[in-house]
């Protein structure tokens, strides 16, 4: 057994969790209680009698009366958005433990979400990831949801990592984190979060797949015609990214390739784990109808600026590695054709140290879509999971912010009043300066 313990902090990882659990249990037959679908229930009965599927495993356990219980946590450091799921439409998929919250939110101080408020909660949380651990057989790592730009998010993650790789070594943590949007974010200083939680992370976390808020508004508003797309909406399609992820690990199949494998594939240094996802395709259910997508449709759609969950230009960098997850009726000699195109293109350099090698997995279940959603049921999709040297872009953009505040040492006192100094804040911005240099230096010839 390989399980996975997902862990889902503050608003936006709890909000991101919700839509990623619904999308599970639908993808595995799951009904909301946890009990599995009478229809399917003699398919699995038999699976399981001949060792076959019940590859989900890692993502659920299964209590003596068969009940599936999701392996995650959600923690938050105020009450209201856990509440929202203890009475949602799930709220009896998980067991009360796994929904740990406190009184009061860090309100968007890192500092707070790392010492005063953070601090009063890491036991019960250490506790509760204890026993989610206590259910797994051979466990094999964590992920982690949560955004850069919140309190929580950004703070109580940070000490919380630090604590995982106290307690469980050298365990695997790959991140989902939100790439913080002017337009929906209401703080101001989330540049100040998202550098210094990057900072205090980069040597905890082995792979962070960055989703950024304001790439994820426009696809929503371009491709799916949404007015004003809302996080609901938002969080279903980073759901679908989510679950392209990590379907290798939650199904079984003869070209499924472990998730593992990729990211030995994407991540040649330690601090250049911030592989870009995009995703195809993405289309809605009004525009979808007689729209049949090809493999190499949707292969080129994911080299496209309009299918990237971050926002920066790919052709103004080189690649390191590049992956591509396809799920659906997918066939490995359209994968070679698609590939092939693709590598021919000058759009798409590699760095010269590093062979051009496209590493593919093929999961024959098609993807699933949420009934009413906005997002068409299509056959295959794709999900590219590129490190590109293009990303620094996101990177300076987010430093130049945080510069023109600190600058002028605005906002500074809230941090400093929960306990942090502010040498912290100049060891983050170098080390994220640093970075900046890192992701330059593998892009040079030699
Ligand atoms: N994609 C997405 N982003 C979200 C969601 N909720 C909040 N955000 C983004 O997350 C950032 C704010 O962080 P939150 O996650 O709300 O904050 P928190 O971790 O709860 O921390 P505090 O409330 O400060 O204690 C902003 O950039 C928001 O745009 C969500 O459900 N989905
Ligand atoms: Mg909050």
């Amino acid at each position: 057994m390989r399980e996975c313990l997902s862990i889902h902090v503050g608003q936006a990882g709890v909000q991101i969790g919700d839509a990623c659990w619904e999308l599970y249990c639908l993808e595995h037959g799951i009904h909301p209680d946890g009990f599995i679908l009478d229809s399917k229930k003699d398919n699995l009965e038999i699976a399981k009698m001949e060792h076959m599927d019940a590859s989900f495993d890692t993502f659920f356990y299964e209590t003596r009366a068969g009940k599936h219980v999701p392996r995650a946590l959600f923690i938050d450091l105020e009450p209201t958005v856990i509440d929202g799921i203890q009475t949602g439409k799930y709220r009896s998929l998980f067991h009360p433990e796994q929904l740990v919250s406190g009184k009061e939110d860090a309100a968007n101080n890192y500092a707070r979400g790392h010492y005063s408020v953070g601090s009063e909660i890491i036991d019960l949380v250490l506790e509760g990831i204890r026993k989610q651990t206590e259910q797994c057989s051979g466990l094999q790592g964590f992920l982690i949801f949560r955004s850069f730009g919140g309190g929580t998010g950004s703070g109580f993650t940070s000490l919380l990592m630090e604590q995982l790789s106290m307690h469980y070594g050298r365990k695997t943590k790959l991140e989902f984190s939100v790439y913080p949007a002017p337009r929906i974010s209401t703080a101001v200083v989330e540049p100040y979060n998202s550098i210094l939680t990057t900072h205090f992370t980069l040597e905890h976390s082995d792979c962070t797949f960055m989703v950024d808020n304001e790439a994820l508004y426009d696809i929503c508003h371009h491709k799916l015609g949404v007015e004003r797309p809302s996080y609901t909406i938002i969080n279903r399609l980073i759901s679908q990214v989510v679950s392209s992820i990590t379907a290798s690990l939650r199904f079984e199949g003869p070209l499924n390739v472990d998730l593992n494998e990729f990211q030995t594939n994407l991540v040649p240094y330690p601090r250049i784990h911030f592989p870009m996802t995009a995703f195809a395709p993405i289309i809605s259910v009004d525009n979808a109808y007689h729209q049949d997508f090809s493999v190499s449709d949707i292969t080129t759609a994911c080299f496209e600026f309009s299918n990237q969950l971050v926002k920066c230009d790919p052709r103004l960098g080189k690649y390191m590695a590049c992956c591509l997850l396809y799920r659906g009726d997918v066939v490995p000699k359209d994968v070679n054709a698609a590939i092939a195109t693709m590598k021919s293109r000058d759009s798409v350099q590699f760095v010269d140290w590093c062979p051009t090698g496209f590493k593919v997995g093929i999961n024959s279940q098609p993807p699933t879509v949420m009934p009413g959603g906005e997002l068409a049921k299509v056959q295959r999709a794709a999900c590219m999971l590129s490190n590109t040297t293009a990303v620094v872009e996101a990177w300076a953009r987010l430093d130049h912010k945080f510069d023109l505040m600190y600058a002028k040492k605005a906002f500074l006192h809230w941090y400093i009043r929960e306990g942090m100094e502010e040498e912290e804040f100049s060891e983050a911005r170098e080390d994220l300066a640093a970075l900046e240099r890192d992701y330059e230096e593998v892009a040079q010839s030699f």
